[in-house]
């Protein structure tokens, strides 16, 4: 008998010897890309920003906590599309094509799903994608239809009996909805043996932040730290006085504030967008306006004026804004500990990031595009236990220029030649230097005229300084010193101590210009003078 089931055994390894691979590959890790829509760095609890102190994300913690926090980490244009397109390419907007939202993504060209998939990738796309067109590279895909709705949103997928490309209204909340569709998906293909890498991908914090329904009252009594610069004045910056995304003044009461007209009715105030309300079923109306009303009739009896109602303003707002990542939050937290129950902890890289960062109050905003820190910078967290350390900091200056590349490296295939990023991989390992990673990054934004009225800029950032040319109906440069001023409100391109500085900024923007082949074409006055004063008026 024992003659037997050696024999078994040897004729069983002969025949598994066959089927494996010649060459012995290292095991490819797994990749878990979860971005969230404008979730910016504050409030993100590990970056330790008091406003997110006080509504933490304990789970998208757990990812800096067990792997690697970012500290410098950039977008290269502060808009959806643009981002999502340097992301999936390792490409600036003027090289991929995608320069602003509403541009059509060229879906041919190379991306790293498409070379991940091409390298026995089992690749999955789940979510917000917003660059038009249909997804490629990926095995399976279930996006939300443009920017998606928070309430019952509409799906965008590939019937799989008829071979049609679908759009079907999915009852339930997007962030709910998004987290499931991964998790069933990471279950359907358990014993595929084959790695994988999803893209998980929330509308959530994006506007009108409507949050989920066991969360509308989360944070009614917690009293947001009104940032210092919420009333500024905007001297020295023409592009900052005249952009649309004040808080008090031009977020909408009924679409965005949830503001009622009356006094016990809940009937929305100004509300142009219907379709975020009314696509909610009259069960989820009826617990929404049960958990707004008593906050609106309060606020209708308070009679507030002036100040204090543009505080008002900024407490619903951030109350809103805060309560939608709650969702999110919880999605990751699942996410990770599905990872953790089916042992695929260790080989599976996690990342949580957004398309770009976003204003909380500072300088009285919301929205982003601009090239100040707080939608420039963008949050980014690693954890791969195999080789990052618990409790890494990063702090070189990094971008999601770089994210294309740090994937196809870790998974180890070739990173072609015209991606325009650096892996991230060298650093995480602790195999480079940070200061030796990259002086300056490059930022260009062309959005304009649109919607908010952020001016078309480009501009570099050093560890310490930024250079910003704001251009197209104004040509105005703006110089800051972010040691000494964080805030950015004192823009000295006018102070001669600072000459040599500029000087130095302006030959490192020639330089990167020229290794980016960004060409005069992109930084030419092309807006017409009428359509801007239009837009001015309409907006
Ligand atoms: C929508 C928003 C804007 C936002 C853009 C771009 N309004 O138009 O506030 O700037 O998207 O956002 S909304 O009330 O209709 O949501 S992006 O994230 O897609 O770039
Ligand atoms: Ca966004």
């Amino acid at each position: 008998q024992l003659y037997f089931i050696l024999i078994a055994i040897i004729f069983l390894s002969c025949k598994n010897e066959k089927k494996a691979p010649i060459v012995d590959v290292p095991k490819r890790p797994n990749i878990i890309f979860i971005m969230a829509d404008d979730h910016a760095t504050q409030a993100i609890s590990a970056y330790g920003h008091p406003i997110s102190q006080l509504a933490p994300t304990p789970n998208i913690d757990r990812i800096a906590n067990e792997g690697a926090i970012f500290k410098n980490n950039f977008c290269t244009n502060s808009i959806c599309g643009p981002s999502r397109a340097v992301i999936l390419t390792g490409k600036h907007s003027h090289v991929n094509g995608f320069r602003m939202n509403g541009n059509h993504f060229d879906g041919n060209q190379q991306t790293y799903p498409k070379l991940l998939q091409k390298a026995g990738y089992k690749t999955a796309m789940f979510g917000k994608w917003h660059l038009h067109g249909i997804p490629q590279g990926f095995d399976y895909w279930n996006i939300l239809q443009d920017q998606g709705n928070y309430y019952n949103p509409n799906f965008i997928s590939v019937n799989e009996q008829t071979k049609t490309v679908d759009t079907t209204m999915v009852i339930g909340y997007a962030t709910d909805i998004v987290t499931e569709d991964a998790l069933s998906y990471l279950e359907k293909i358990k014993n595929d043996n084959q790695p994988f890498m999803l893209m998980v991908q929330h509308k959530a914090p994006h506007r009108n932040w409507m949050p989920a329904l066991r969360h509308l009252n989360k944070y009614d009594s917690v009293p947001f730290p009104v940032p210092d610069t919420y009333f500024t004045n905007h001297n020295g910056s023409i592009a900052s006085k005249e952009q649309y995304q004040t808080i008090y003044r031009d977020m909408y009461e009924g679409h965005d504030l949830k503001m009622t007209k009356t006094k016990g009715n809940p009937e929305l105030a100004h509300n142009p967008w219907k379709t975020d309300f009314d696509r909610m079923t009259p069960e989820q109306r009826a617990i929404w306006d049960k958990a707004y009303q008593p906050k609106n009739d309060a606020f209708h009896d308070a009679k507030l004026s002036g100040k204090d109602l543009d505080l008002w303003k900024f407490q619903r707002y951030l109350q809103d804004y805060m309560a939608t990542i709650a969702a999110v939050d919880e999605g990751v937290g699942k996410i990770l500990d599905y990872l953790k129950a089916n042992h695929l902890e260790e080989n599976t890289i996690v990342v949580y990031t957004t398309d770009q960062g976003f204003y909380l109050g500072e300088k009285g905003w919301f929205d982003k595009r601009f090239m100040y820190e707080e939608s420039l910078a963008m949050p980014m967290l690693m954890k791969y236990p195999e080789v990052i350390k618990p409790k890494t900091e990063i702090t070189a200056l990094t971008q999601n220029l770089d994210f294309a590349e740090t994937f196809l490296d870790f998974a180890q295939v070739a990173i072609p030649e015209d991606m325009q990023g650096q892996s991230l991989k060298p650093l995480l390992e602790n195999q480079i230097k940070e200061d030796h990673f990259r002086d300056a990054i490059y930022y260009h934004y062309y959005d304009f005229p649109a919607f908010h009225m952020v001016k078309k800029m480009y501009g570099v950032r050093t560890n310490r300084y930024k250079l910003i040319h704001v251009y197209d109906d104004i040509d105005a440069w703006e110089l800051y010193d972010l040691e000494k001023d964080p805030s950015e409100t004192h823009n000295l391109i006018d102070d001669t101590n600072y000459n040599d500085v500029e000087q130095g900024l302006r030959e490192t923007l020639k330089t990167l210009q020229a290794h980016y082949k960004v060409t005069e074409k992109e930084m030419e006055q092309t807006a017409n003078p009428e359509a801007i004063k239009k837009a001015y008026k309409d907006f």
